[in-house]
């Protein structure tokens, strides 16, 4: 008996320095402040969707205050959908840490799609939305892009401060009521929450009271008289309460609605993607590797300008990373790129060299390590001295890239 009592008062310190470790690894732990988007694989952030472009028409606003995002979303070509079923329904909202915001209006190309809509590979959408500001705080927010049956892909995030404000999200009914829209119906919401929950508490307690080891043990013996004939008069009793339940809610919906209730609506939209530009260049990369020496993703670029001014390479966007010349970047865009013999003149093919710096793609886990797929997948953007742009998408077989550098 003593040691059996001492084995237990061990157990018991154990398990309180287990207790006091977790609750002092929550107070000490600190705040979390990296972007999640970059700990998915570069081969799916890179191949599936891509958003560039990305603007935020401001960094600062009052809670109630609107804020404008705009930018293109891409649908690659190179879609790995080998591996991943094609995408059919795409869905354009934002993401930020809970319900900051309130997304207020949806563009695509210029059409409004409050819903999800019907897209397809290669497909290019300018887009649009207008959020307004909930709660004040210092948020980080991306314009995001859900794939059904895939997940989301996001853009180029931005840090928005929200100072204090009034927040008015009130909405006019067919009815011509007024009502505000992040109350409107909230006790009916709980009420039904509340009945759920107590059906379900009373069937887990119904249950939950006998013990489920020795009942377990008796199953697995080949004992199957276990279901007393209570049992079965709680369960069918319960089948028909909740039959009850659900006929009675759907009299009072339709008799307590001041007008005629309406079923939700949907209305898919598919949405026309922009028009092809007049091309500048056609360009295609006839070797691509990743140079341990260097730590750079290298490769060459043949293009053969087709217009009439010189055409340059401005710009290359891998997964949700803009990257630029080491120059003067723009916000939001990165500066690793090193291009030699750019300029091409009208009419005339060259071979461009073209460097990806190792540490920034790294930085941003681009660099495909160890993962299924090692592909060089983004797109080009070539410009000419009247800022026409042509964007390019590419899709190329690179040499293995080996972690460690
Ligand atoms: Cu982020």
């Amino acid at each position: 008996m003593i040691s059996r009592s001492r084995a237990g008062g061990q157990i018991c310190r154990v398990l309180l320095l287990l207790v006091v470790a977790l609750l002092g690894g929550l107070i000490s732990a600190p705040v979390a402040n990296a972007h999640g988007e970059q700990t998915q694989e570069a081969f799916l952030r890179a191949s599936t969707v891509l958003i560039y472009d990305v603007k935020f028409d401001k960094t600062k606003v009052k809670v109630g205050e609107d804020l404008t995002i705009t930018g293109v979303v891409r649908i690659m070509d190179s879609w790995p959908d080998h591996t991943i079923k094609e995408p059919k329904t795409g869905f354009l909202s934002i993401v930020a840490p809970g319900p900051k915001f309130l997304v207020r209006e949806r563009w695509l190309n210029g059409q409004f799609t409050p819903q999800s809509v019907n897209i397809h590979k290669g497909e290019t959408f300018p887009f649009k939305m207008v959020v307004t500001a909930r709660t004040e705080g210092h948020w980080h927010v991306h314009p995001s892009f859900a794939i059904e049956g895939t997940g989301t892909l996001v853009g180029r995030g931005e840090w928005i401060d929200v100072e204090p404000g009034t927040l008015s999200n009130d909405v006019t009914l067919a009815s011509g009521e007024v009502v505000n829209a992040s109350t409107y119906g909230f006790t009916r919401v709980a009420a039904w929450h509340l009945i759920a929950v107590g059906l379900a508490v009373f069937w887990l307690i119904f249950w939950l009271r006998r013990p489920i080891i020795a009942r377990l043990a008796r199953v697995e013996s080949g004992e199957t008289q276990l279901i007393t004939p209570l049992d079965r008069k709680v369960a069918g009793g319960l089948i028909v309460v909740v039959l009850a339940v659900l006929v009675a809610g759907n009299i009072y919906a339709n008799t307590s609605a001041g007008v005629d209730p309406m079923p939700l609506q949907i209305d898919r939209i598919t949405p026309v993607p922009a028009a092809e530009v007049a091309p500048l260049v056609e360009s295609k990369i006839t070797k691509a590797e990743y140079n341990k020496s260097t730590d750079s993703l290298d490769f060459t670029l043949h293009v053969k300008n087709t217009s009439a001014s010189p055409v340059k390479l401005s710009q290359l966007q891998i997964a949700e990373v803009t990257f630029v010349p080491v120059g003067k970047p723009e916000t939001g865009m990165v500066e690793g790129l090193t291009i030699t013999g750019n300029e091409v003149a009208p009419g005339q093919e060259a071979d461009l060299k073209v460097s990806v710096n190792g540490a920034v793609m790294r930085e941003h886990n681009l660099l495909p390590l160890k993962e299924p797929q090692v592909r060089l997948t983004g797109l080009m953007f070539f410009t000419d001295a009247a800022g026409h742009r042509q964007v390019s998408e590419i899709d190329e077989v690179t040499s293995p890239i080996f972690p460690g550098k």
